[in-house]
């Protein structure tokens, strides 16, 4: 069996990359008289030894050995510019060849939006994908109509002293956003370099998907490869949004100059701040460096396909960029916004009726169950008929639907590939695909064979089916259709869809008999594999403990020694001219995996069409939720679909959320959830959340007490754990019960608040969770303030986020801003936070374990709802209204209601919120019909109590309101008989005196 085994990879050897080490072993199987059982070895997933250029001492700058190019043919156009673009000099073929005549152009497309434009002036038919993105993928800007120069005017000029070079400023104010001037252009088949100074101790956000503060600082590459690894800090992780936002700080002096402050922090001095973005048009594997001196954008394909926003604010950025390039989030469905609970071995029906039932015993919210397993619903389209078997399964899908609850399968990226000769084995799903040409091939147009969980495994072909109309997408429909007919889930999560796979080539080509059972690394638990297993922190807490656990892990480790990676010295790629080299590009990015095939499907895997996987890696995540979205459509027919996907480009919002990806049972991970979800607000994916209470490793009831509390104003609220870890459903531990059932109470009481939210970003492109310095953009302090956000305008969040604290340090933004100065109110007590704090002063703030601070922002008024157990049983209870009124007595807000789940929603209804210091005023608008009552009113901040009030011009009882005068809180209650038909039926006042 081993000399087949090695014999057979041998002869696949044609379709595998020429690997070093590739050799097949197997594990005997435990039990006697069985045949053994084959795995993959971990060789399989070696690649060649990479030294990322970003590493490499010995490695070329282009900019010592380019010639630039010179500019000529200047032509106007209706809406800006063209040029051409010719050499300046001998080819440098630095990281591939030099192309040596490009064509300029330059686009206003919009009052706040200019185009730059830089790709090859002649393309060799077949080879176009190498440099230009294709709009079916991923569509283009256009141009405005109307096009109305206004004062966030962009200007765009060049020159060619002493190579070409463009600048783009602010009309407005003059300032430079992005020049490349005194740099040259390199322009080639694998490899463009662009490089633009910026100012000193800039302010750059954005350019994920990165574990990385939010605020991404000038000491740090960024490279966009979507990889399947763990949230390791600044590596390339799933996803790829090629766009950022820039916010400079002015001071302004009295003649109206501006002047720029690097790292403003004179908290007496007045500053206004613009904020633009940059986004470049690109999928292939790039990367962009953070230097003190600027920006320098390296691609290994593509072309320069820039847009320019003018903002000036970073919320006018992101709407721009939503509104024009990315699509607008998709909106979600009332039920996503409940609670969600996971985990890696929820490995049977009966095993998710048990959470079920334990959620509901100790009266904890659920809203959906995910199921997980490798080991026995791996494969989409196929359910293991013990665990998850279809009629126990419809039993059970029918109960918790009739309790409105939810059911989530996991879904993976890769389709079993069945062994031929055992008919046992037989996968239809596998054979209906192969007949519809739905899989990525090799280059000779064979199948393309990798290893992900299930064993040997094939990969849909999107690229091949929007470009070249083959089947994956009308087949994946189907299968997903034919699932559903079976099981009837309510949404689905996407995994390993960078697109992972676990050996380096088409490794099981020719090797499908073999059937490997086991990935080829470590499970947890399993020696070699660095999963904590203990919480952190646990030295500290039960310090005897973690000495003798300590001394164990030793003595085990000196007992197997783990095997080094090879040694060998580093693999460099000298270009030949005229022939690119997508196995191992010349310029060699910063890839987490190195070598470019390890751990994913190859570059020459070969797309219908003849694409190359090299020029499309970028795009797998997203075009696998384009065609589940689709899929969701017709199953759910005029419903949202609900997709949770893990690897993400620029316009993945408009079919689906993320969720932030294996992060660790840490506290540090706990903070990152934030400036990742400030970024993916930006990204225009809203619907965001991270695995709660941390995915790998053990967390803890201090942990995941805290983190239940954060999580819970996230829009995607989810508690996930890896295989192998302690168990960390919120009713494992007492205080986190008590902690997540505080928390949930907000949640699902300000489920209207968040919906509407959700509601304006589907809409328009605003966003839901939000950086304080985009909500008060003349506080430079507030440039990287990541440990508190906003959820929406009206709330303020400032977590613990420290173990062992319990205080926390929060700023109160906008508290200086002169005469109209912002006022904070405590959520739980209605009181103003005191006056005497000064802006961005660090203010220490009460929070006890079970206590998470959050603020009301003066000025807004927050629809709210009675919580329930579920979002179904929420949105039956009657209505309430939170006012929080700003120093001059004054607040507004709104409401959004619909059925919650259609596509197109028949009835929509708006509701319009003013509030001063004698009234509430509620103005609905539509004709989606919602009977709740209106029961409830608390108002904030208000000086003095009333002696008389009215709704509608009629006495309201004396019975019916309360005023505090320690507190300066108006409540109003009982008042539901007063609306009998429901509370937004009509327009109606509530005055008092
Ligand atoms: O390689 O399905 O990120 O959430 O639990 C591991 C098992 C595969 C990775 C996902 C994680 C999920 C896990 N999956």
């Amino acid at each position: 069996m081993a000399l087949l085994a090695s014999t057979s990879l041998l002869l696949a050897g044609l379709y595998l990359r020429t690997t070093s080490s590739v050799q097949i072993s197997e594990t005997p199987s435990q039990a006697a008289g069985h045949p053994p059982v084959f795995t993959l070895p971990p060789s399989a997933d070696r690649g060649k030894n990479i030294l990322p250029n970003i590493k490499d001492p010995k490695a070329i700058d282009p900019q010592t050995v380019c010639p630039g190019y010179k500019a000529s043919n200047l032509q106007d156009t209706k809406d800006g510019f063209t040029a051409d673009l010719d050499l300046a000099g001998p080819a440098c073929n630095v990281y591939g060849t030099d192309v040596e005549h490009l064509a300029l152009s330059v686009e206003f497309q919009g009052d706040d939006r200019v185009h730059v434009e830089i790709r090859p002036r002649y393309i060799t038919p077949g080879n176009e994908t190498w440099f230009l993105l294709p709009e079916e993928l991923v569509p283009r800007p256009s141009a405005r109509q109307a096009y109305t120069p206004g004062p966030n005017d962009l200007t765009v000029s060049w020159s060619n002293d002493p190579s070409f070079s463009f600048t783009v400023k602010r009309g407005a104010i003059g300032d430079t956003l992005f020049s490349t001037e005194g740099k040259r252009l390199v322009y080639e088949d694998q490899f463009i370099e662009f490089i633009s100074t910026l100012p000193e101790d800039y302010n750059l956000y954005g350019l994920g998907e990165v574990i990385h503060g939010f605020r991404l600082g000038n000491n740090l590459t960024r490279t966009l490869f979507a990889a399947d690894v763990a949230d390791t800090i600044d590596a390339n992780i799933y996803g790829s949004h090629p766009v950022y936002l820039d916010t400079r700080y002015f001071t302004v002096d009295e003649s109206g100059k501006l002047t720029y402050v690097a790292n403003a922090k004179d908290m007496a001095a007045k500053y206004v701040s613009y904020t633009h973005g940059v986004f470049l048009r690109n999928a292939h594997a790039q990367e962009i460096l953070l230097q003190s001196s600027g920006i320098t954008w390296r691609t290994t394909g593509g072309s320069i396909d820039l847009y320019f926003y003018s903002g000036p604010k970073a919320e006018d950025v992101i709407r721009s960029y939503q509104q024009s390039t990315t699509g607008l989030p998709a909106m979600q469905r009332y039920w996503t916004l409940g609670f969600h609970q996971c985990r890696w071995g929820y490995d049977s029906w009966a095993v998710l009726q048990e959470v079920v039932d334990n959620f509901a015993k100790f009266e904890i919210p659920v809203e959906t169950v995910w199921c997980e397993s490798h080991s026995s619903a791996p494969r989409m389209g196929r359910n293991d008929p013990v665990r998850f078997g279809y009629e126990e399964g419809a039993r059970f899908l029918a109960q918790l639907h009739a309790n409105h609850q939810h059911y989530v399968p996991i879904v993976d990226s890769a389709i079993y590939a069945p062994n031929p000769e055992n008919p046992g084995d037989a996968y239809p799903p596998y054979d209906r695909g192969v007949e519809a040409n739905a899989f990525m091939m090799n280059p000779d147009g064979s199948i393309y064979y990798g290893a992900v969980w299930p064993g040997y495994t094939v990969f849909p072909d999107w690229v091949g089916a929007v470009l070249n109309g083959s089947g994956a997408i009308d087949w994946w429909i189907d299968e997903l259709s034919r699932w559903s007919e079976k099981v009837a889930f309510d949404g689905l999560w996407i995994d390993m869809s960078e697109v992972a796979s676990f050996c380096v080539g088409s490794c099981g080509t020719g090797n499908l008999t073999l059937n490997p059972v086991h990935p080829p690394f470590g499970l947890p638990g399993e020696a070699g594999n660095l999963v904590l297993q203990y919480p952190e922190g646990f030295e500290l807490t039960n310090s005897s403990e973690a000495v003798s656990a300590s001394s164990a892990l030793s003595t085990q480790e000196a007992a197997s020694p783990t095997t080094a990676s090879p040694t060998s010295s580093f693999y460099r790629t000298t270009p030949t001219p005229g022939v690119r080299n997508v196995d191992w590009p010349p310029y060699a990015i910063n890839n987490i995996h190195g070598d470019l095939a390890v751990h994913a499907v190859s570059p020459n895997a070969t797309h219908h069409g003849g694409y190359l996987e090299y020029d499309f890696h970028n795009m797998f995540g997203h075009q696998i939720l384009n065609a589940t979205y689709r899929a969701l459509l017709k199953i759910h027919e005029g419903k949202r679909p609900f997709i949770i996907g893990r690897s993400t480009f620029a316009g993945s919002g408009k079919w689906a959320g993320h969720w932030g990806g294996d992060n660790a049972a840490l506290w540090a991970y706990m903070y990152f959830s934030i400036p990742q979800a400030l970024s993916f607000s930006l990204f225009g994916v809203p619907m965001f959340g991270v695995d709660t209470c941390g995915f790998g490793g053990n967390s803890n009831y201090e942990l995941c007490s805290r983190w239940m509390q954060l999580s819970a104003f996230f829009p995607f609220y989810r508690n996930h754990n890896i295989l192998g870890a302690i168990p960390q459903e919120p009713y494992v531990w007492a205080s986190v019960i008590d902690a997540t059932k505080t928390a949930m109470r907000i949640r699902y009481a300000l489920l209207p608040y968040l919906y509407t939210l959700m509601a304006r970003a589907s809409l328009e492109g605003s966003t839901v969770m939000r950086a304080l310095a985009w909500e008060f953009p003349d506080e430079p302090w507030l440039a990287d303030a990541d440990r508190q956000f906003m959820l929406g305008r009206a709330i303020m969040v400032t977590p613990c986020l420290e173990q062992g604290a319990s205080t926390v340090r929060g700023v109160f933004p906008g508290v200086g801003d002169g005469g109209k100065k912002t006022v904070w109110y405590d959520w739980y007590t209605g009181k103003a936070v005191t006056d005497e704090i000064k802006p961005g002063q660090n203010v220490t703030i009460e929070a006890p374990l079970g206590h998470i601070p959050v603020y009301l922002r003066g000025g807004s008024v927050v629809p709210v709802q009675g919580p329930g157990m579920t979002t179904t049983e929420s949105r039956r209870n009657p209505w309430g209204l939170i006012v929080a009124l700003d120093r001059e007595g004054f607040a507004e807000g709104e409401l959004y209601l619909d059925d919650g789940e259609s596509l197109e929603p028949a009835a929509v209804t708006w509701v319009q919120f003013t509030a001063t210091n004698t009234s509430i005023t509620a103005v609905p608008q539509g004709d989606y019909v919602d009977n709740n009552t209106f029961g409830n009113a608390t108002v904030m901040g208000l000086a003095k109590g009333p002696v008389r009030m009215w709704l509608n011009r009629r006495v309201l009882d004396h019975a019916n309101w309360q005023y505090d005068q320690d507190r300066a809180v108006l409540l109003l209650y009982g008042l539901n008989h007063l609306f009998p038909q429901g509370a937004w039926t009509d327009k109606w006042e509530i005055n008092w005196e």
